[in-house]
């Protein structure tokens, strides 16, 4: 691949997947991001001008996603689709941008890619298989039947459809991802391990929904990176991989963990009004991606991860800390 153009290039996971390309390929990356709350300019800081373009732009934008993909034909090019609107719990206060940017911001890419004869990688989540029992053996696999919970979840499982649809009905060059739970540096602190750690940093409580038995499969957003690169570049056309690390936790588990690695009480936090709807167990089978495209995870230890990141999260206290206090004005107005 010579040439990208990454959509919501400038969120927490797609900012990750820019950097390793810079240091795994000799892609040139144009960045597409609305810059919604959720992008951060930093995490783009002290990219190559030469290799990199940042355009400020809407994926609904059918003029400029239009020229964008064009420039891409003819040159080993490809559009990585990251960009939506991605919490759970924003899609129960007001569903409607989820719709707009996942749905039909999908199509949107899709239209112009079928024009353009362009290849796609679009980013989903294992969310859209709804969930599982706590005491299931079966694991997420690419052949589970589709039943997503959320607002978040359907709009993510419905631009999942549309890409499925372009492939057969127009012979669309896609592959698509399915991931699960991501961490570690650049996430919103409007996400579970984020809030905790800015929590505690910040001199508060941390807030767990419910009892804490749900569970969530966590992988590092860089292993989630290298998988999708991965696939990009040897996936089969058509192809659905499901990418994890065999990272099973409860929230209970991880709550506890991060108050520990920061030193305190591992029992000090609230039990807060739980999310509706809240999915129990999402876990991910990767065998897959693992036999066919040879792709393993680095960050082998959830622990050390999670230390890094709290690290991380210490570090950078004057990225997050003019978010803080909006996002947990906003949880709080809602017993969270
Ligand atoms: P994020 O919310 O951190 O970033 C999303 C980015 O998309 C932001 O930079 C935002 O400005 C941009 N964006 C939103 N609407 C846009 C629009 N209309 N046009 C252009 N740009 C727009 O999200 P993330 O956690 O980095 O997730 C990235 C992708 O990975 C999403 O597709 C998400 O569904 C998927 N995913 C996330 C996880 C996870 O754990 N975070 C797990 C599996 C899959
Ligand atoms: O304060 C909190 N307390 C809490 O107990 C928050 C914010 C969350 N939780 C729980 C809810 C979930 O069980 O923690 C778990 C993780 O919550 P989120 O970080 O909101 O993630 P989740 O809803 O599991 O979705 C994430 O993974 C799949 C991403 O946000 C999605 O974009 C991705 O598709």
């Amino acid at each position: 691949m010579r040439r990208l153009l990454v959509t919501g290039g400038a969120g927490f996971i797609g900012s990750n997947f820019v950097h390793h390309v810079l240091g795994h390929s000799d892609a040139h990356v144009t960045v597409l991001d609305a810059f919604t709350y959720a992008a951060s300019r930093e995490a783009l800081a002290g990219l190559p001008g030469e290799r990199v373009r940042v355009v400020e732009g809407d994926i609904c934008d059918a003029g400029l996603v239009d020229g964008l993909v064009a420039e891409l034909a003819g040159a080993e090019g490809a559009v990585v689709h990251f960009a939506a609107e991605s919490h759970n719990d924003n899609s129960l206060d007001d569903p409607s941008p989820f719709v707009q940017t996942n749905i039909v911001g999908t199509f949107t890419l899709l239209e112009a890619v079928r024009r353009h004869g362009v290849r796609l990688h679009h980013v989903s989540t294992d969310e859209v298989y709804g969930d599982l029992e706590l005491d299931d053996p079966a694991r997420f696999t690419e052949s589970t039947p589709y039943r997503p919970s959320s607002p978040y979840s359907a709009s993510k499982a419905g631009a999942d459809h549309l890409v499925r649809a372009w492939v057969r009905s127009f012979g669309v060059q896609a592959t698509l991802s399915n991931c699960s739970n991501n961490y570690g540096p650049w996430q919103h602190v409007e996400k579970f391990i984020p809030r905790q750690i800015t929590n505690v940093l910040d001199g508060g409580k941390v807030k767990l929904y419910g009892s804490g038995a749900n569970v969530r499969d966590w992988i590092h957003a860089e292993d989630h990176s290298s998988a999708v690169l991965k696939i990009l570049e040897r996936g089969r056309i058509g192809e659905t991989y499901l990418i994890g690390a065999d990272g099973e936790r409860s929230n209970l588990a991880v709550v506890r963990m991060i108050l520990e690695q920061l030193g305190h009480d591992p029992d000090d936090f609230d039990h807060v009004t739980d999310r509706a709807g809240h999915d129990l167990r999402y876990a991910i089978d990767s065998t897959k991606l693992r036999t066919e495209l040879g792709w393993e995870p680095t960050y082998t230890s959830f622990e050390e991860g999670l230390a890094r990141t709290i690290d991380w999260y210490r570090d950078h206290d004057d990225w997050w800390r003019p978010k803080k206090a909006a996002i947990e004005a906003a949880y709080a107005a809602k017993g969270q």
